[in-house]
């Protein structure tokens, strides 16, 4: 399943209908960064030129413009293919490979790039931007977006520049019909990797030999990789909330906690599961184990319009303090925190964590997670369960067919050992 061109072109209407006019939009794609010698980390589109052009290619650019009477004009500018380059690089994309995907008739070398902009920016012309923030999540990192930032501030000091984050992620935060079918895709490829995973798992394996699992069903299965560092956390491991070495012994006995999720053509799904290594829960681990799934299930329902997440993290606190007070484990002087450590949701779409904060209203075609916790530590376990959820009346959760219930798992884990 793919994006047609049509997705992408609505993407950027949508946009130029929220630009000023008389403005221009300047959006480039991410650095290439070096690892070591003459190798570089895989390379990742800026998430944003993603989700207007579909392009996945490195050194590209887009420039949307709105002149003073209102007309839109696109133009997206490309490496300009060098046979040296694609000797060892393989095939890069031409001009009109780069219009079919994207739906863009404007196709440029990147030498036109900065004359372009010339021609585009007055005196008075508005200038949007992403510098910094042209990652969703804010970062250190002296990038080319922020560099760029400065040369523009440079040439045109008159000029407004302008961040188009926000109006990016109004857009960007309700998924379209197209964008929810391809996260359930992901959603679906994930869930086929932990059916085997649930069908594989016995004590004595390492993390890694789930984890390996884990992949090789993402690649079988058309999925780009892994949509973030995927956790494979068993016994106390699973306390550690980023733990992600995955390379200690399943003890028989103990609880693994996954969180991992596919990257299917730049949509994450993000799937959080705890399951005992020998299929059997412990009475004391179902105890746990079920009051977090309860808490879940009445979580999922709140996603619905005009509710936050910062509404869910309240209720949420609220039930798992009662929980926990009432099965003895929480006493008096002890804060909530310090078993549930972490917030209850968070959006997804491009990102894993997606564009958008706490405070944002639900709208119906929002995207989060749903992912309560316990962390006892010493017990030497935790338990996580989140599901991928869409807001609306009622919500929909398209992980519904992920099997999460105790007698469920059991049954599934019963021929391994
Ligand atoms: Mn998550």
């Amino acid at each position: 399943m793919d994006f047609t061109s049509a997705f992408f072109a609505k993407n950027r209407l949508n946009l130029l209908q929220k630009m000023k006019v008389n403005s221009v939009m300047i959006l480039l794609s991410n650095n290439q960064y070096p690892k070591n010698g003459d190798q570089q980390f895989a390379f990742r589109q800026q998430s944003d030129l993603y989700y207007l052009t579909g392009i996945t290619q490195e050194k590209t650019s887009l420039i949307l413009y709105k002149n003073k009477k209102g007309d839109v004009f696109e133009y997206i500018f490309i490496l300009k293919p060098d046979l040296r380059l694609e000797t060892w690089e393989g095939k890069k994309l031409n001009k009109i490979e780069v219009e079919t995907v994207s739906g863009i008739n404007q196709v440029l070398w990147n030498s036109s790039f900065d004359r372009k902009i010339f021609d585009l920016v007055k005196v008075d012309t508005l200038i949007y931007l992403l510098g910094e923030d042209a990652f969703s999540q804010t970062t250190n990192l002296n990038l080319k977006h922020s560099s760029f930032e400065k040369k523009l501030e440079n040439r045109f000091p008159n000029n407004k520049i302008e961040s188009p984050r926000q109006i990016l992620n109004q857009l960007r935060l309700i998924k379209s019909d197209e964008e929810i079918a391809m996260m359930q895709e992901a959603v679906d490829i994930t869930n086929e990797a932990y059916k085997k995973v649930l069908s594989t798992v016995r004590p004595n394996q390492k993390e890694y030999e789930v984890e390996a699992e884990i992949f090789y069903n993402f690649r079988r299965l058309g999925a780009n990789g892994h949509a973030y560092d995927p956790i494979v956390a068993s016994g106390i491991n699973a306390c550690s909330l980023h733990y992600i070495k995955n390379n200690s012994l399943l003890k028989n006995g103990d609880l693994l906690l996954m969180d991992f999720g596919a990257d299917y053509n730049y949509y994450a799904a993000d799937l959080s599961r705890t399951i005992p290594v020998n299929g059997k829960f412990s009475s004391r681990q179902k105890e746990l184990y079920q009051l977090v799934l309860e808490i879940q299930k009445k979580a999922i329902l709140l996603f619905v319009p005009g509710n936050t997440i910062k509404i869910v993290n309240k209720k949420v606190n609220q039930w798992m303090k009662k929980e926990l007070k009432e099965i003895g484990l929480l006493n008096k002087e002890e804060e909530l925190q310090k078993y549930y450590p972490h917030g209850t949701s968070h959006f997804l779409g491009i990102d894993v964590h997606d564009v958008g904060n706490i405070e944002i209203p639900f709208e119906k075609g929002m995207v989060l997670t749903c992912e309560p916790g316990l962390y006892v530590e010493n017990e030497a376990l935790g338990i996580r369960i989140e599901n991928d959820i869409v807001v609306g009346e009622p919500p929909l959760d398209l992980m519904s067919k992920t099997i999460r219930n105790i007698d469920e798992i059991e049954k599934a884990m019963e021929k391994n050992v």
